[in-house]
């Protein structure tokens, strides 16, 4: 495309418009229009958004829709779901969608099916399930399996802790799940230390199986696990690989019979429903685990084919444009009201910081506008005693997504309402806030009186759900992957990329040796990293 995104009409129509809403407030919003808590909503796939409370008209939407229409948003969606390779940085299609492809449906990557390859690492998947969880796997001395420890970091971590979280109600509660991820030795000590090396499986989870914290990770476990068991050949009835790199799994001592495989058309925070979902499955069992990808398939097939004005994904989105790029909001708040999803917000900040945290169009050009806002969150009602003071009454724009579902998995007395009831009444204060003549109304001190105002006016979205069940959790993922390839389709960007990560780690390798030599290095840095790698030696060697 040569024009620029500011070039496109739809994205001057939005400036002048923007200049008209961004003084307008909800409480004239909803006055002027009474129906708008009620048409402003869309549903798919178990899922129901309320997007009334947004600083946004009707034709607010109707401009966002012309921008996604201005910038193909249509074709790319097209595009990825057609096996394209449009992680056009790595020369890859983007095919995370072909994971929960029923069996049947062809999507064909340089003139391959991959269709029925995924179907046959899914029955693969299910049988080794069948087998740890039936206690028909036995570990070296004949014990059955009762502790399964992933280890894997980011793509490789975070979508696999948080489905299990998520889905721990459907999990079989006999077994023990841990996740190992972060190099600090803490993170496996902690993990392991009231386990039976003879009970314990270990999936070694790495796309690329070079992962530097995985891969040490992994030789930990080995040494772990030798250290009890005292034979190498035990290493293959306690570890199993998922990977895309047959050679370096062999190379560490797995059976690659016992290794899941998967594609280079998966990117790692992706992957969670690729192979890298095998933890998951044992947690939940293979029925369980197909019903997340239908769900996943379900949102798949609504962002492909419903209208952008109804489109979940594509609403999420284009609002996060709007406040991104026009009001300048810098963080999206994530807030679910269920326990379940504690590691939801983690989880997506891997999936919407490291796709849109992007400052070079396709094309190579420094972008002219923000990008990729900052998630964070808290379940509710947690954070509601932390951090939403800021949100209330602080100077920033913090748009929020509530997530909430209308049962309970464990209805206990009158949680549950008292629950849903702080979802309604967040999105409700914060979008009307309270007036000074309200405050005062009800006898304030005239000096107290702007400390207890609510100005209002601040954004959110509410999504519902019936039941948090695994259809449901594959359907609010699938919904957030593909707000972010609206996101980054409109400000040109590959979501699908992080060479943002690779320099720290380069320079990393560069100062091991550093710290571990014995001689007192040369160091050639800036100085004040040359001060403290000095002041570390120092200090490590006391
Ligand atoms: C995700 C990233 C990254 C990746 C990890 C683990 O999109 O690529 O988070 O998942 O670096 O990589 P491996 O699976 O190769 O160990």
């Amino acid at each position: 495309m040569s024009t620029t995104l500011r070039d496109l009409p739809a994205w001057k129509s939005l400036e002048s418009h923007y200049s008209e809403v961004k003084d307008r407030h909800l409480r004239d919003l909803f006055a002027e229009d009474p129906g708008r808590g009620e048409r402003m909503t869309a549903e798919a796939a178990g899922l129901f958004l309320d997007y009334s409370k947004h600083r946004a008209t009707h034709e607010t939407l109707k401009r966002l829709v012309k921008l996604a229409e201005e910038s193909d948003l249509r074709g790319r969606i097209d595009a990825m779901f057609r096996g394209d390779p449009i992680n056009a940085t790595e020369h890859r299609s983007v095919l995370h969608v072909a994971l929960r492809a029923p069996k049947g449906q062809s999507i064909f990557v340089d003139g391959k099916d991959v269709v029925p390859d995924v179907h046959e690492v899914l029955d693969k998947m299910a049988g080794f399930t069948g087998r740890i969880r039936s206690g028909e796997w036995k570990g070296y001395t004949g014990k059955p399996i009762r502790n399964v420890v992933n280890i894997g970091i980011g793509g490789s971590d975070l979508g696999p802790v948080m489905a299990y979280e998520a889905l721990r109600h459907y999990s079989d509660r006999g077994l023990t799940l841990r996740f190992v991820s972060n190099v600090d030795g803490t993170d496996f000590a902690e993990a392991t230390r009231d386990l039976d090396p003879a009970e314990t499986l270990f999936i070694v989870s790495s796309k690329t199986f070079t992962t530097l914290e995985t891969m040490t990770n992994a030789q930990t476990a080995r040494a772990w696990t030798l250290a009890a068991l005292k034979d190498d050949a035990s290493i293959a009835r306690h570890f199993v690989a998922v990977s895309t790199n047959a050679e370096e799994v062999s190379k560490f001592g797995i059976d690659t019979a016992n290794m899941f495989g998967f594609w280079d058309w998966v990117g790692g925070r992706y992957s969670m429903d690729a192979a890298i979902g095998l933890s998951t499955m044992i947690a939940v069992g293979p029925e369980n685990y197909r019903a997340m990808l239908a769900g996943f398939h379900a949102m798949d097939e609504h962002y492909r084919t419903a209208p952008f004005e109804k489109n979940l994904p594509a609403i999420l989105g284009l609002l996060t444009v709007w406040y991104t790029d026009f009001f300048g909001a810098e963080t999206v708040a994530v807030l679910p009201y269920d326990q379940y999803l504690k590691r939801f917000p983690a989880y997506l900040q891997q999936l919407t910081m490291e796709s849109n945290g992007k400052s070079e169009t396709l094309d190579g050009k420094r972008v002219d506008y923000p990008t990729g806002p900052i998630y964070w969150g808290e379940p509710g009602t947690n954070g509601q005693h932390s951090f939403y003071q800021l949100i209330h009454q602080g100077t920033r724009l913090i748009p929020c997504d509530f997530i909430g579902f209308c049962r309970s998995l464990n209805p206990v007395g009158e949680h549950h309402d008292l629950l849903m009831s702080n979802v309604f009444a967040q999105a409700e204060a914060l979008a009307f806030g309270k007036t000074a003549e309200q405050v005062k109304s009800e006898g304030t001190a005239d000096w107290l009186v702007p400390h207890r105002t609510f100005e209002g006016n601040r954004p959110s979205n509410v999504i519902l759900a019936d039941r948090l069940t695994p259809e449901v959790l594959g359907a609010l993922i699938a919904l957030y992957e593909h707000s972010v390839f609206t996101q980054g389709t409109i400000w040109r960007i590959n979501p699908f990329d992080q060479w943002g990560v690779e320099l720290g780690k380069v320079l990393a390798k560069r100062i091991i040796p550093e710290l571990e030599s014995k001689d007192e290095p040369k160091l050639n840095h800036d100085s004040s990293t040359n001060a403290l790698i000095r002041r570390y030696r120092q200090h490590k060697a006391r």
